[in-house]
């Protein structure tokens, strides 16, 4: 699908893969085993410009488009999801928000070092009791003199344990529910903040998930991002760019699973044959093939429109859909490909599978998406 891309893309395509391929993926294995965060890997993802592909150079930004992030995360997820899910919990759910609401002088303050890398961004709107009903969040926001006073827990916050500045969705008008409310921007060592308990996860385990906890956290009055009671906004219209992020990171899974799937079956004889010359073995190879190329087409189309500034909801619902059902799709016809080979350690199948699962489920379940995708045909 090389003839869709524009020179500039392929370039940086191939630039952000050699490097996941050579600096990645010899160390992704232990990195998920042991769940260390990858900083050294992240630190020289920032001096490639990764960390602010999409932004305008004004803001520290690459300067290049959506559609090119979008291939970035997958070449980085094709080698170790859970960094490709660091850089887009980053950029999708922190960068982005502060772009498109931020005042001009928060954009000044906090763009610069997030686009290059120098502090990490993360999202923190679920809580232990509102996730997919995230209009029901907890967490509250006063008003005292001038500073907005913060207290409640976030949880399941990807970047949570890494992050200096926090993107924050609290209740101000507790009875509007989400009409009211609204957005924050928290900088790392406030009084009041800390990070709580560090999940243990299936997958994608170098990559940190956390509780996050306010008490009492004096936040400057100027930190609110964009209007007052209208934060459930600025977490719907940000999820829909995330949703894309993660429908690339679901892409590379899959891509991973047919690059591998592919060398071992030439490899591996068996009857006297490569695997490969079976037509089970390549019908298999044939239905990952197509799926992962329908995951790409509606992933690119739902990149292009973001480029585009159109409205983009349904087709980043979709396209994370299909990508995320077919990263786990493909990941347990490899397991299937690999035979034993595929349910032990010494091969990356059964990582694959772990890391894959939870693109059904985080940035909005494949329920969620559905009811997204519905609701936009049922309006007309
Ligand atoms: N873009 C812009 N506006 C949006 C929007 C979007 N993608 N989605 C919803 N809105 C707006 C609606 O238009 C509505 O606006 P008004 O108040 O002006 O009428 C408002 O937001 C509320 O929408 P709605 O009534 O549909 O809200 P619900 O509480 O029914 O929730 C879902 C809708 C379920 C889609 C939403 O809660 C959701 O996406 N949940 C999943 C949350 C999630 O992804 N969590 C993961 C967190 S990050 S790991």
């Amino acid at each position: 699908m090389d003839y869709l891309l524009t020179e500039e893309q392929k370039m940086l395509q191939e630039m952000v893969s050699k490097f996941a391929k050579e600096e990645i993926a010899p160390v992704a294995s232990e990195l998920q085993e042991k769940g260390i965060f990858p900083a050294e890997i992240i630190k020289k993802l920032s001096e490639l410009g990764v960390m602010g592909i999409g932004y305008p150079e004004e803001y520290g930004g690459a300067g290049m488009d959506f559609v090119s992030y979008m291939l970035a995360v997958e070449a980085i997820s094709q080698y170790c999801a859970s960094t490709g899910v660091i850089v887009s919990a980053h950029s999708s759910l922190a960068v982005d928000p502060i772009f498109r609401f931020g005042t001009e002088e928060q954009k000044k303050k906090y763009l610069p070092d997030m686009c290059s890398g120098k502090k990490i961004g993360c999202h923190a709107l679920t809580e232990p009791g509102a996730g997919s009903d995230a209009g029901t969040i907890k967490t509250t926001a006063k008003l005292e003199g001038d500073k907005w006073v913060l207290n409640g827990t976030k949880h399941f916050i990807t970047n949570g344990a890494e992050a200096d500045i926090i993107i924050l969705f609290v209740s101000t008008e507790p009875e509007q529910k989400t009409r009211g409310i609204s957005a924050f921007i928290v900088e790392k060592g406030t009084p009041g903040f800390k990070v709580g308990k560090h999940e243990d996860k299936l997958g994608i385990r170098a990559s940190s998930t956390t509780e996050l906890i306010f008490e009492d956290c004096a936040i400057p009055k100027e930190n609110l991002l964009g209007e007052l009671n209208k934060g459930f906004k600025v977490a719907m219209v940000t999820l829909d760019g995330g949703r894309l992020g993660i429908a690339s990171q679901a892409l590379g899974i899959a891509k991973a699973c047919i690059e591998d799937s592919v060398a071992y079956s030439n490899e591996r004889e068996q009857f006297g044959q490569a695997i490969s010359k079976f037509q089970a073995i390549q019908w298999m190879l044939a239905e990952m093939s197509t799926e992962y190329e329908a995951s790409w087409l509606l992933t690119y189309r739902g990149s292009l429109m973001k480029d585009k500034g159109m409205r983009y909801s349904k087709e980043a619902a979709m396209a994370k859909l299909k990508a995320s059902e077919t990263a786990s799709f493909c990941a347990n016809k490899a397991i299937q490909i690999h035979g034993g080979y595929g349910y032990i350690k010494e091969f990356d199948a059964e990582r694959y599978l772990r890391d894959a699962k939870i693109t059904e489920i985080y940035e909005g379940t494949n329920e969620i998406m559905r009811i997204v995708i519905s609701s936009s045909l049922l309006k007309g």
